[in-house]
């Protein structure tokens, strides 16, 4: 083989020279994901490799990056029996159940001091195994029953961040490798649009999207789905006796010495010497992870040390020196049973799928929304279907795919009712919005809601007046309306299941003490669309009285500052709508203040004693709901964001508050009880009007 070319190289000169460089390129790419060479000469010296390949195929080496594009279908796979089983990782759910399983390991192990952990994120993705023999990838197996596994070697070539060759001289002779193969997040948003461009069945996700992928028998497909892989685990068989090369014996180093040998490995790995460590390592990541372009469902903790890992060995399915601490699942698959709707306070209809129960989050879940009428046409729901819901952040469960495939033959499709579930009149949708609306101003879920609303902490406070009162007053017609709540009396409460003469004095005085709530509060528990706490604060500031806002030009009212046309149109309309201003007249009579008091009067406008300072929520407080918390902050003039950073003022800290607590006490933000926002509420300064 000595053809020339003109700078006097043998083709095998070339050949090789050229691999090099693509080799080097790639690795830069693909694994350190620092680039070194601009796609286009890539390309050219790809070209140049294949077209030199092509004319002289007997210099194709197994290693040659043209190897990786994938060949033929395969007709099936081979079955093959791992030469030591990979086991499954014992879970641990929470820290306790972490810290149980060290105390566990250490009645085995009674005499070992300080034991260093290695934490590495867990990959949401699909175990393989890789053979290298005298430093050439010869062998890719997937996982199987751990067992035995299937032959997926023309697969695992397509995979760009795995070498198919160690980066070493002097390879030992036989190398086995670990690790989660999986799709980043990006590339399983575009299969699935191209998916479903194509009208195929979409992946649930990017773990089924991964083992899915990897088991496709045409590896042609699987080169254009652009997997991805991290190295874990690192075999080398004992009986390699090599003075030249120093075999790791730890967990760290065996880490180390895949980076070396050309793999991806994790960056984000930490030794821990506590379980503290372990803790932070864990609770730093829940949230942060969220900002890595994979997913990743846990901690795997393994004990550092590998003459501790052999002491402690193996249980039948699990080694006993790892464990995975996982974090609460927030997408999860599951039936639907039935798709109800329900009224909102604003009439809103909003459809409901209740599901077969689920563990999500850390929370059951029974029922997830569906959103609205196009939401449910977008994700073609049918009844009996099985769908993915996800709890993403504080939100409710939502439906976010339908399972399709899974779908039971004679499944009919949901239609939203034509009619208001509550009172049976014809519901509207207005074509240019996604809400359908029960229109009718007595429904009693309607009804229902305005009452809640009225009562609640940051409207018109009245203790006592909740879900479970309201139901009952409205279904037996002791209440209509929000001013109907003034007319009751104990006698009437009385005959009600469950209610004595002492809580009903209790409710009527409640009641009648919120006659002496300010006008903002009235205000904003009249519930008039776009007008919060906020807004209800500025208008009740700018409008002395009710009839003074009633008799406001639109135009004045989008005249004051922060208050937007659209605000201003809802506010303008709605108290020119005679059946409001009937009730306004009835509140009025009843004794509720339509008008701004001694305490509003006192104050200038701009006195807002939380102007420029930033809140973070975090955890569960004793007795504010979130959004209550958060309406009385924005009332003060202050802002909520959902991440601790330096810009941070405040940390209004619950129970179970985890790594926002963490970050705010690094970075020395102050921390407020619920007790201690509530008390700068009510500082001299503040412009709180509570009564
Ligand atoms: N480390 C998965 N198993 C892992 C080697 C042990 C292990 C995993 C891991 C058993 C990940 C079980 C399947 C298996 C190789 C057995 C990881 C991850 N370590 N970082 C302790 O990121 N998903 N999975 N794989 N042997």
């Amino acid at each position: 083989m000595s053809s020339s070319d003109t700078r006097g190289k043998t083709v095998e000169q070339q050949v090789r020279q050229l691999r090099e460089q693509l080799q080097k390129a790639s690795y830069a790419y693909y694994v350190l994901d620092q680039p070194v060479m601009e796609d286009e000469v890539y390309d050219r010296l790809y070209r140049q490799l294949q077209d030199l390949e092509t004319a002289h195929p007997e210099l194709v080496t197994p290693d040659s990056p043209t190897q990786r594009v994938g060949e033929q279908p395969a007709s099936q796979f081979n079955s093959v029996r791992h030469n030591i089983p990979l086991y499954s990782l014992e879970n641990a759910f929470g820290l306790e159940e972490y810290r149980a399983w060290e105390e566990k390991w250490r009645r085995l192990a009674p005499d070992v001091g300080e034991a260093i952990a290695v934490a590495e994120l867990k990959i949401d993705g699909s175990a393989m195994a890789l053979t290298y023999e005298n430093g050439l990838l010869v062998q890719g197996l997937t996982r199987g029953d751990g067992t035995t596994g299937e032959d997926i070697t023309q697969n695992v070539k397509t995979i760009r961040s795995i070498p198919l060759k160690l980066q070493t001289d002097n390879p030992p002779p036989v190398v086995e490798v670990r690790g989660e193969a999986f799709l980043p997040l990006s590339e399983f948003d575009r299969i699935n649009q191209q998916r479903e461009a194509n009208r195929e069945a979409l992946f649930a996700n990017p773990r089924n999207a991964a083992a899915g992928t990897l088991r496709q028998l045409d590896s042609r497909i699987v080169a254009d789905r652009r997997l991805d892989f991290f190295a874990y685990t690192l075999i080398i068989p004992e009986t390699t006796q090599r003075p030249d090369l120093v075999l790791p014996s730890s967990q760290w180093d065996a880490l180390r010495l895949l980076q070396d040998f050309g793999f991806k490995v994790n960056p984000n790995r930490q030794r821990c010497q506590t379980a503290d460590n372990v803790a932070a390592f864990y609770e730093a990541w829940s949230t942060e992870r969220h900002n890595l372009p994979y997913l990743t469902d846990g901690v795997v903790v393994k004990l550092d040390d590998f003459a501790l890992q052999r002491q402690l060995g193996f249980t039948q399915k699990f080694p006993r020196w790892a464990i995975a601490l996982k974090y609460p699942a927030e997408e999860v698959p599951t039936q639907i049973r039935d798709v109800t709707v329900q009224v909102g306070r604003t009439g809103a209809v909003t459809p409901v799928a209740e599901l077969n129960p689920v563990q999500l989050a850390g929370t059951t879940v029974s029922r997830a929304t569906l959103h609205n009428s196009d939401r449910i046409a977008e994700l073609d729901i049918h009844f009996g279907d099985t769908v993915v819901v996800r709890k993403a952040g504080e939100i409710i469960p939502e439906v976010v795919r339908v399972l399709a495939d899974l779908r039971p033959d004679d499944a009919r499709p949901f239609q939203m009712p034509t009619h208001c579930p509550e009172c049976d009149e014809v519901l509207v949708k207005p074509d240019d919005e996604a809400v359908t609306r029960c229109i009718n101003a007595s429904c009693p879920a309607i009804v229902r809601g305005a009452l809640i609303h009225w009562a609640r902490r940051d409207a018109m406070d009245i203790n006592g007046v909740g879900s479970k009162w309201v139901e009952q007053w409205v279904e037996q017609g002791l209440v209509s309306s929000v001013a109907d709540l003034y007319d009751l009396t104990v006698e009437k409460l009385l005959p009600l299941e469950r209610m004595g003469e002492q809580l009903a004095k209790k409710l009527v005085e409640a009641i009648a003490a919120s006659k002496q709530q300010p006008w903002s509060r009235v205000l904003y528990g009249l519930g008039i669309r776009h007008v919060g706490t906020v807004n209800a604060r500025t208008l009740a500031q700018e409008f002395p009285s009710v009839e003074a806002l009633r008799e406001a030009k639109i135009e004045s009212i989008e005249a004051v500052y922060s208050i937007g046309p659209e605000i201003a149109q809802s506010v303008y309309e709605w108290l020119r709508n005679s059946a409001n201003w009937h009730l306004v007249e009835k509140l009025k009579a009843a004794g509720v203040q339509m008008e701004r008091g001694q305490a509003e009067l006192s104050q200038s406008p701009l006195a807002q004693p939380f102007e420029g300072k930033t809140f973070v929520l975090t955890g569960t407080l004793p007795t504010l709901s979130r959004s209550e918390a958060k309406a009385l902050i924005e009332e003060a003039g202050g802002k909520v964001t959902s991440s601790v950073s330096a810009k941070t003022s405040f940390l209004v800290a619950g129970t179970e508050a985890g790594s926002k607590l963490q970050k705010a006490e690094k970075l020395g933000i102050p921390k407020l009880s619920e007790e201690g926002l509530q008390k700068m509420l009510k500082a001299p300064d503040s412009n709180e009007s509570g009564a």
